[in-house]
Order: C-alpha cells, then sequence, then structure tokens
C-alpha cells in the first residue's frame, strides 16, 4: 500500500468530485479489499447528524457486505463526501489520536458512515465518536496495528440517498512507542569547563517532534531542533543526560532515550617543587622548580609574580618545559613563581599552580655567632652552647673552629661539656653548596676554670666544746662570689633545726648549745646560684663535744690546810681538757680579784684563812663557757709562833766569868725546836741546844743576837726572836759601881716625869691599865736592881742629856712599849725598843740615863 499526503488527500477529494458516482465506487473497490469478511474484532463505527443508525447490538451480528448490497439508490445526483484528517499526522503511536472529518458539500441533514479498508465501522465503540454537524469526524485513539488502514467515508441522506464513497486515507498505527536516541558529539569522555559539546536526539520515524533534553531527570531544555549545544561546560553540566520527543497539542511522548553521561571537570593543577635545597639564594647560585600535572600532553607555562617569564639566558627549561633552571640567580629573578599547565589541542588551560618565592640575596652575610650562658669564665663541667647564626638564607652547613682548628660538629649549635680543654677561642662560619660561603663570625673567648674548693672555717675558737657552747664554722669561696653553702656531718647533709642554724646562703653554721649529736667530721661544699656548677666538700673539720661539763680541779702547795703567818701558799686551777681557758678563784664563795691558773699568796696573814674554790671559763662575754667549780679547799692561818732570846748569866756571875749565855725560847709550841741564831743578821749555827753562849772570843766587839727555832714539822720555823746587843761584859760592874748614883736621880726625874704626863693624859687611855701597872712595876724593879748594867754610860755626854731628857719621856710612856724584863732573872735587861725596830740603839741610849 502506498502513502497518501494529507494534502494530497485534499487534492485527490476535490478531483474525484467530479468523477462519476459508479466511478469512484469502483475504484475505492478497487483498493478496499472486500473479501475481508468482518471480525468480532471489528469495531463499526457509524455517526450521523441526530442518531446511531444501529444499536450496537445490531452491529456485531450485521455485516458490511450485506448493508452495502442492500442500499437502494435515488435518483438524486450523489455528492462526494471529503474526508479529510484533521491531526496532523497519519502514522500514529499508541494512545495518539487521529481525528478524521467527513464533509459533504450541499445541504443537510447527512449522516456519515465510516469504512476501515472498505470495512464499515460500527459506532460500537467509544473511541468512535459522533458529530451531529453536517461535518462528521471520527476520532481513533491508537491502540493496536489493527487500527491502521485506509479509512474512508460515505454520507447517506434519508430522501437523497446515499453517496458514493469518499477519498481515501491511509492511518498507520505503531506497535511501539518509538525511542529517540540521543548521540553525545563530543571526541573526549572528560570534558573541561569552556569546551563546548552538542547532544543530538534522533528520531527518524514520524515527524511533528519536540524535542526535550533531560540531565539527571530534570528537564533543561526544549526545542524544535533536534541538536542541543552547550557552548560553553561547566562543572555543573555533568551528569546523566537523555531526550525525549513530543508532539501533537495534547502531547504525546516518546520513550526516553538511552541515557548518555557527561563528566565536566577541571582541569588538573600543576604542583610545583622546589629541586634545589633552598629558594632564597645568593647571587649566582641557582635554583630548579620542576612542575607536574601528572598527564601526558599537557604543556607547561611558567609565571614569574603572575607574568609569563620572557627569554632570558639564565632560564634554562628541560624536560618539556617542567623544570626550570634559574642557572645563575640575580637580583632581577626574585619573586614568586608560578606555572601553568595547558592542554593546547583543546584550548584547555590549568589554573596557577601554588607559588614558590624565590628570594635572591644581594650579599652574603656574616653570621653571628653567640654564647649561652654568656659569661667568659666558667667552671669545669658546666654546659655552654655556642650558636652560629645566618640571619639570611636556610641549608646552611656550619663549620667550628677552636683556636684555629676546625672542629667536627656542622650544627648551628655548638654544645660543649666544658673540661678544662676547652678553654680557647670559638668562631664559625657557614656554607652551603659549592660556592657559597661566609666570612668567620666574630671570636668568643671562652676561658675554663677548675671549681675551687671552699675554706672551712672555724669562727668559735675550740675544735672541742663542751655540751651547751655554742660553735661557728664558716664556709667560703675566696674570691668568688654567688655560692650557696651545704653542709655536712660525717657525709651526711646536716638539718637545720633548733641547735643549728645556717647563715645566709649558708655561709655559716652556728651550733648554738653544742651536744655530743653534734660531734662529727664537718665539711662543706658550694654551689653556684642558677649554675649547675658545684665544689667537692671541703676537708673535714672534726669537732668533738663531751659528755659532760668539764670540773676545775684545784691544787695547794703546800697542801697544809694550817699555814702560818708568813707562809707561802699557792694554788693552782686546772682543767685537763680542752684549752683557752680562764679562770675565776673564789675565796669563801667572793669572788677574788685574780687571774691565771695560779693563784700563790707570798705570805699568808690571818685574812686568808677561808674556803678556796676555783672555776674555768672560756668564750665571748654574749656567751661564757663555765665549768663546773672545783672543790673547796679549806686553808686555816695561824700566828707563827714567836722566839724569845734571854741572857742567862746573872748579875752575880758577871764578876766571875766575862761570857755571856744566852738562851732562846719558842712560845706556843710543844713541838722540838732546833735553833738558829744570828749576830749581827749573820747566820752564825744551828743548834739543837736551846744556849748560845757569848764569849769575848768568839764576840770580841759588841753585837746583836737574834734567835729562831727551827723544826722539821710544820711550822717550819718560828718568829725571829728580837735583838739582843751585847757588851765588854768586863766593864759592866765598873760602869754599874761608877753610875749607880746617877740612875737612881734618873729614876726620880723620870717618875715625876712621868707623874706630870699622866695628868695630862687623856681619858681614852684609861683601859691600858694594865700596861700602866707593868710600867710602874717595870719601874719598881729597876729601882731595886740599881746594879743593872748600864753599858753606854761611857759615852753619854752634857749636851746629849738635855735631849735625852725628852726622849726618855716619850719612850717610857708610850703604851706600846712592853719592856719585857724578867723579874726572876734580873741581870736580863730586854732592849726592845720603845718606838720602831731601828731604833735599837736609841733604846738602849736611853735606858742608859
Ligand atoms: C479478536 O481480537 C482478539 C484480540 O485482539 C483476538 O484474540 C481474536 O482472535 C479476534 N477475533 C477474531 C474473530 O478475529
Ligand atoms: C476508546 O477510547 C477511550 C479513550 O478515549 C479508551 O479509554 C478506550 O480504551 C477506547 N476503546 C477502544 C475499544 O479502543
Ligand atoms: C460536531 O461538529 C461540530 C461542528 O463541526 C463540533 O463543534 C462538535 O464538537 C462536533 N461534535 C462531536 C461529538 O464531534
Ligand atoms: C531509524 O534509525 C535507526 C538507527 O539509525 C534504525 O535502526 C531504524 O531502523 C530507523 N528506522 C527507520 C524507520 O528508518
Ligand atoms: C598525546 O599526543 C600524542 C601526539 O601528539 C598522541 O599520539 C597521543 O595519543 C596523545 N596522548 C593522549 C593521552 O592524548
Ligand atoms: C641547573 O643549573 C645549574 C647551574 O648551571 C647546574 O649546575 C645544574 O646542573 C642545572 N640543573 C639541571 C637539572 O640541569
Ligand atoms: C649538660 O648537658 C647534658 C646533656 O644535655 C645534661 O645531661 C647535663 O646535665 C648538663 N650538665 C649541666 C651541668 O648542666
Ligand atoms: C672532687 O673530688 C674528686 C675525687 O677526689 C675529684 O676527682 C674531682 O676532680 C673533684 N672535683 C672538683 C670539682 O674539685
Ligand atoms: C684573691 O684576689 C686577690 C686580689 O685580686 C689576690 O691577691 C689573691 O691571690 C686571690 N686569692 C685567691 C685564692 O685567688
Ligand atoms: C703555776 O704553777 C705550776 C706549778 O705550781 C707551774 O708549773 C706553772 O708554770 C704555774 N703557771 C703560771 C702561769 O705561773
Ligand atoms: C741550819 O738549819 C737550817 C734550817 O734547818 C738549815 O737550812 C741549815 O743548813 C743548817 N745549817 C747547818 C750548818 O747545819
Ligand atoms: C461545494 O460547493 C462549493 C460552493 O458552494 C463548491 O465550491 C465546491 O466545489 C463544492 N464541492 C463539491 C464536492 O461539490
Amino acid at each position: 500500500m502506498g502513502y497518501i499526503e494529507v494534502f494530497g488527500v485534499m487534492h485527490l477529494a476535490a478531483l474525484c468530485s467530479a468523477l462519476a458516482y459508479e466511478d469512484v465506487t469502483s475504484m475505492l473497490m478497487d483498493n478496499v479489499p472486500t473479501s475481508a469478511p468482518p471480525t468480532e474484532n471489528q469495531t463499526i463505527y457509524v455517526t450521523s447528524m441526530s442518531r446511531n443508525i444501529f444499536p450496537t447490538s445490531e452491529a456485531s451480528t450485521e455485516t458490511p457486505t450485506s448493508e452495502a448490497s442492500t442500499e437502494t439508490q435515488t435518483v438524486y445526483e450523489p455528492p462526494v463526501p471529503s474526508l479529510q484528517l484533521q491531526s496532523p499526522w497519519w502514522d500514529v503511536f499508541p494512545f495518539e489520536k487521529a481525528d478524521f472529518g467527513c464533509s459533504v458539500n450541499s445541504s443537510s441533514d447527512w449522516i456519515f458512515i465510516w469504512y476501515r479498508n472498505g470495512q464499515r465501522l460500527y459506532d460500537v465503540d467509544q473511541n468512535v465518536s459522533s458529530n451531529l454537524s453536517n461535518q462528521a469526524a471520527l476520532t481513533i485513539t491508537a491502540e493496536s496495528q489493527a487500527q491502521s488502514g485506509k479509512y474512508s467515508c460515505k454520507a447517506h441522506h434519508e430522501v437523497k440517498g446515499e453517496s458514493i464513497h469518499s477519498n481515501l486515507i491511509e492511518l498507520k498505527v505503531y506497535a511501539n512507542k518509538p525511542k529517540p536516541m540521543l548521540v553525545l558529539n563530543s571526541k573526549w569522555q572528560k570534558m573541561f569547563p569552556g569546551e563546548s559539546v552538542t547532544f543530538q536526539c534522533v528520531m527518524n520515524i514520524s515527524f511533528g517532534w519536540h524535542y526535550l533534553w533531560y540531565q539527571n531527570d530534570k528537564q533543561i531544555h526544549g526545542s524544535l531542533e533536534n541538536s542541543f549545544r552547550i557552548i560553553s561546560l561547566t562543572v555543573s553540566d555533568s551528569g546523566r543526560y537523555y531526550c525525549k520527543a513530543k508532539r501533537g497539542q495534547n502531547p504525546f511522548y516518546t520513550e526516553q532515550s538511552e541515557t548518555s553521561m557527561l563528566e565536566v571537570s577541571e582541569p588538573p593543577t600543576p604542583t610545583m617543587k622546589l629541586r634545589t635545597s633552598w629558594s632564597d639564594v645568593f647571587q649566582m647560585e641557582s635554583v630548579e622548580l620542576i612542575c607536574d600535572v601528572g598527564r601526558p600532553n599537557w604543556t607547561i607555562t611558567w609565571h614569574r609574580n603572575g607574568m609569563a617569564l620572557q627569554e632570558d639566558p639564565a632560564l634554562v627549561l628541560s624536560f618539556g618545559g617542567s623544570l626550570l633552571n634559574i642557572t645563575s640567580a640575580s637580583r632581577a629573578h626574585g619573586g614568586r613563581y608560578a606555572c601553568k599547565a595547558h592542554l593546547e589541542s583543546r584550548g584547555v588551560s590549568s589554573d596557577f599552580s601554588k607559588t614558590t618565592s624565590v628570594t635572591v640575596y644581594e650579599n652574603i652575610p656574616k653570621p653571628s655567632l653567640s654564647k649561652d650562658p654568656v659569661l667568659t669564665s666558667m667552671y669545669v663541667g658546666e654546659n655552654v652552647t655556642f650558636t652560629c647564626k645566618v640571619h639570611v638564607g636556610s641549608g646552611w652547613v656550619y663549620h667550628w673552629f677552636k683556636d684555629e682548628k676546625k672542629l667536627v660538629a656542622t650544627d648551628k649549635t655548638l654544645r660543649i661539656k666544658l673540661g678544662p680543654h676547652d678553654e680557647g677561642i670559638y668562631w664559625c662560619k657557614a656554607t652551603r653548596g659549592q660556592r657559597t660561603a661566609t666570612d668567620i663570625s666574630e671570636r668568643v673567648t671562652q676561658e675554663v676554670l677548675e671549681i675551687p674548693l671552699p675554706s672551712l672555717m672555724r669562727s668559735s675558737q675550740w675544735a672541742d666544746v663542751f655540751p651547751t657552747e655554742s660553735v661557728t664554722l664558716s664556709c667560703t669561696m675566696v674570691n668568688s662570689s654567688g655560692w650557696t653553702y651545704t653542709w655536712h656531718r660525717d657525709n651526711r647533709v646536716i638539718p637545720s633545726d633548733d641547735a643549728v642554724s645556717f647563715g645566709p646562703d649558708g655561709a655559716t653554721l652556728s651550733i648554738r648549745s653544742a651536744s655530743t649529736s653534734h660531734e662529727g667530721q664537718y665539711c662543706c661544699w658550694g654551689k653556684l646560684k642558677d649554675r649547675a656548677v658545684s665544689s667537692n666538700c671541703t676537708s673535714g673539720m672534726t669537732l668533738r663535744v663531751y659528755d659532760n661539763k668539764p670540773i676545775a680541779k684545784l691544787g695547794q702547795d703546800p697542801e697544809d690546810v694550817v699555814m702560818h703567818t708568813g707562809d707561802s701558799v699557792s694554788y693552782s686551777c686546772h682543767i685537763n681538757q680542752s684549752s683557752g681557758w680562764e679562770y675565776v678563784w673564789y675565796q669563801n664563795d667572793i669572788r677574788l680579784s685574780v687571774s691565771g691558773n695560779n693563784y700563790t699568796i707570798r705570805s699568808v696573814d690571818k685574812t686568808n684563812t677561808g674556803s678556796y674554790k676555783c672555776e674555768a671559763v672560756r668564750g665571748r662575754t654574749t656567751r661564757i663557757f663555765k665549768t663546773e667549780q672545783s672543790q673547796a679547799l679549806r686553808l686555816q692561818v695561824e700566828e707563827r709562833p714567836s722566839a724569845n732570846i734571854m741572857v742567862l748569866t746573872g748579875w752575880s756571875e758577871v764578876f766571875s766569868t766575862d761570857s755571856l749565855v744566852l738562851m732562846c725560847e719558842v712560845k706556843g709550841s710543844e713541838e722540838m725546836w732546833t735553833f738558829k741564831w744570828f749576830m749581827e743578821g749573820q747566820w752564825i749555827m744551828n743548834s739543837t741546844s736551846d744556849k748560845y753562849t757569848v764569849t769575848p772570843q768568839n764576840d770580841p766587839v759588841q753585837s746583836q743576837y737574834i734567835c729562831q727555832g727551827i723544826q722539821s714539822g710544820r711550822p717550819s720555823y718560828s718568829q725571829r726572836s728580837d735583838a739582843l746587843a751585847t757588851k765588854n761584859l768586863l766593864l759592866k760592874r765598873r760602869v754599874l759601881l761608877s753610875i749607880s748614883g746617877c740612875i737612881l736621880f734618873g729614876i726620880v726625874a723620870v717618875f715625876f716625869g712621868c707623874v706630870v704626863l699622866r695628868v695630862t693624859r687623856r681619858k681614852a687611855d684609861h683601859f691600858e691599865g694594865p700596861e700602866e701597872a707593868e710600867l710602874f712595876l717595870t719601874m719598881a724593879q729597876l729601882k731595886d736592881r740599881d746594879d743593872a748594867p748600864c753599858p753606854l754610860v761611857d759615852y753619854i755626854t752634857d749636851e746629849k742629856l738635855n735631849d735625852l731628857a725628852k726622849e726618855e719621856a716619850d719612850i717610857i710612856c708610850s703604851e706600846e712599849t712592853p719592856l719585857s724584863v724578867t723579874s726572876q732573872d734580873d741581870q736580863v735587861v730586854t732592849t726592845e725598843s720603845c718606838e720602831k725596830p731601828p731604833a735599837q740603839e736609841g733604846a738602849l741610849v736611853s735606858f742608859q740615863h
């Protein structure tokens, strides 16, 4: 079967209207398969202006062939109905509609009968709609391919009869919905932003299409053009694409095409790396930069500070332009470098890579050398750090020198734990690469000292002390300051407590009140403040603390408790421990103003009687340490026994002998004495006898005699006797005889003189009675003994007599002058002086008168 275009049908209809009815019918019969019987499934459509001619039930039983044959013709010239396809398409897809219209030109009241492939269609199907106008319409909703076929219509008039067949219009119904084909017109799977792509939606079936474009199930575009171009892609254009087509008022949509993926991604950003070790360089150094995009066929361009690099002999590109070698840097080469990748074949350019700054320094700097700590002098064992620093550039290798010799270290810092050999002058320099080296730095001097040993001294005097005494030790670093000190006793750190305190920085250790727990070996060591410098402990200083207070020991020499006046006694006080003592003496617990460990009394008297003690003290006034007091020693001082010298030779014997017997007597003692005799102060003999005989032979001159008792026991001697003077004994008698008268007169004169003196004496003298009595008694005795010798009578002169009268009165009346004249041995004349011992001679003279 051929296809006839819609507009062609219109022309054909016009042509046909002029032909004879039979001709048209026969022509139609050629085309319509008359042999085809109606089937059950045959839908019959009937339209009329007023009514349905056939009920639906009849239509199923009636056959079009029988009806056609029963039609009766009238005389009216039959009109030729005109069939038009009113919808645009003669080929339709499932559920698309096709509208036919059938019309006749003449007057009204026509009903229309429809045919497909010559078979009448009945209006049994609601999909065939009738129209009461004279232009009847048939609407076909495509459902199956069976609806394909050649359609025609006839008009029927009650009066005029039936028309001939109209023109034929063939309708094609496709079995399936069509599916367009999407063609993505691009050479590459991956697109870059800015590139363009064209999609084509190919519908090679039917026509009248309107194309719809979808991205990710969302419609993005619709047009009559079957191609869709995205001129400048963006990343958001990536996605799943498909297309559809539609047509018609009440649109018919095709299936969606297969999907196509479109991938739009940014071009890769190249990465730039510095191939050389540093990007800050000195002139003449080289810098290598490498740019990597990670894909083949991309080319690299280089930029400095955002501008493409210009030709420059110092810039060498290699590895297809991906390596930039600044072979010899100059100031102009400084800047921020970046690279860009290009895919020239597609006109795609990447972003700039990250930039790398290249700095070109003009001058090579001098390194600065610093030292920590800054001290020039340091001690052995301390750490010192030298730091060499080049303030610009990086990648330096440092070289260290000490006293012109290179050290192995290459770090920026040089750390040394100082030893004695590390003293010296240090400097450094820095290099990098083959070409760049700095000058040498400043020179820094390092001195290394041995750690000094502090000197430990005792401020208190004694290394051996007694409980409660105080001790002060001091620790000092000579000529060095800033130390703190720590103290050890017997290798253990001494804690500070009540008894032990430390001075500022521990420089002194004070034991306020020593006890035996403080005994030991003391040493101290110093540490420098804020530094790790510690000295050794000094050599030990021993402190001895005695268990107890010492007791002073008192000795006496001689040891006798009883001493006699004039004896010498010596005490000594003794402490057998430690030293530095000062001694304090007590008599009867009263402190004596005596110092020294010996206390000697050269000549004791009665006041020295008492109890003696001593003690020892030492220490400064604030903290005086006293020993226990010594035992007490008693001293008893007694009067030394006196000796009396007497003349034994009696008055009567003077005439019969020329010798004189002297006797010595020690009073107040029962001891066995021996006697010591002195003549004129000169020792003459010892004698066990108490008698001594003076003869003209052994004493031709008149001498004085003194005796003294001695013994082996105590007291070892007595007092010396008074001196006794002897005269030429042979002259005694003569003298006595010649001047006896004178003696009498003298006595009387003296007597009266004395009476006168007595009257004038003061009352105070009254108690001296006994002596007065003795005096008178003596005078009476003297009167009786007018024969007593008066040895000096020969020397008396008249001139002397006047003086004597006065002297005599004084002598005789002196109460202090006991004239001891033995009453029984009347010849003895005691020559004790009236006034003073030196006036012995005078006394005798006065006696003569
Ligand atoms: C009617 O149509 C149905 C389905 O289209 C088919 O199965 C049946 O055979 C048809 N009947 C006739 C008589 O053609
Ligand atoms: C008739 O057309 C209606 C919609 O217009 C449709 O739903 C129905 O299936 C059609 N019937 C047949 C027999 O084609
Ligand atoms: C009948 O024809 C008239 C005029 O051509 C039209 O307006 C109307 O819609 C038609 N009715 C049907 C049911 O086709
Ligand atoms: C339409 O084109 C497709 C592919 O180009 C082809 O397979 C198909 O047969 C064509 N259809 C028609 C009706 O030409
Ligand atoms: C790169 O370019 C060369 C020649 O220009 C070509 O042969 C090659 O296929 C390209 N490679 C890619 C991955 O585009
Ligand atoms: C870059 O230039 C320097 C100086 O001319 C040269 O020593 C070096 O080898 C070059 N680097 C490369 C990768 O060619
Ligand atoms: C010196 O440094 C070493 C190592 O850093 C450390 O162990 C030592 O304690 C330091 N010495 C001093 C005295 O600071
Ligand atoms: C400390 O004493 C030890 C041993 O006697 C000695 O080796 C060391 O050098 C001394 N240290 C100091 C700082 O004097
Ligand atoms: C301490 O310094 C003085 C003066 O500077 C010096 O005479 C003395 O020798 C020094 N003593 C020590 C132990 O270094
Ligand atoms: C004290 O006397 C003792 C013996 O009596 C003597 O050895 C010592 O030297 C004397 N000391 C003084 C300071 O006189
Ligand atoms: C006399 O006695 C004294 C004291 O006892 C003695 O020192 C002296 O030696 C004695 N002289 C003679 C000659 O015996
Ligand atoms: C219908 O009448 C018009 C004039 O009214 C005429 O032009 C047309 O050709 C006629 N058509 C037919 C089929 O008779």
